[in-house]
């Protein structure tokens, strides 16, 4: 089964200038401020303490690519992006 995209109920917010559709530009810039925004302690990488909300144990793991136990910026914007690219079906760049 898919796991569950990140964006999944955030379609509202990541659509920042309202045209139905979310460019990978508004996409990625609504990452980066979450990213932000979970790095409680702001240390450049995320616990699974600062997402028990976002990700689930497995989906931490699968996106903590190096297995060091924090997810890192890059990390996160890896997982995130491919989340993007397996939604953009038509792949147009957009999400509709
Ligand atoms: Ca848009
Ligand atoms: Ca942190
Ligand atoms: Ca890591």
């Amino acid at each position: 089964m898919a796991q569950e995209a990140m964006y999944e109920g955030h379609k509202g917010q990541l659509d920042t200038n309202d045209n139905d559709a979310v460019s990978r530009r508004e996409y990625q810039a609504f990452m980066a401020t979450a990213f932000g925004k979970l790095d409680a302690d702001n240390d450049g990488s995320l616990s699974q303490a600062e997402t028990p909300n976002i990700l689930s144990a497995n989906q931490f793991a699968t996106t903590d690519a190096n297995g060091d136990g924090r997810v890192s910026r890059d990390e996160f914007m890896n997982r995130v992006m491919k989340d993007f690219a397996a939604a953009d079906k038509d792949g147009d760049g957009r999400l509709q």
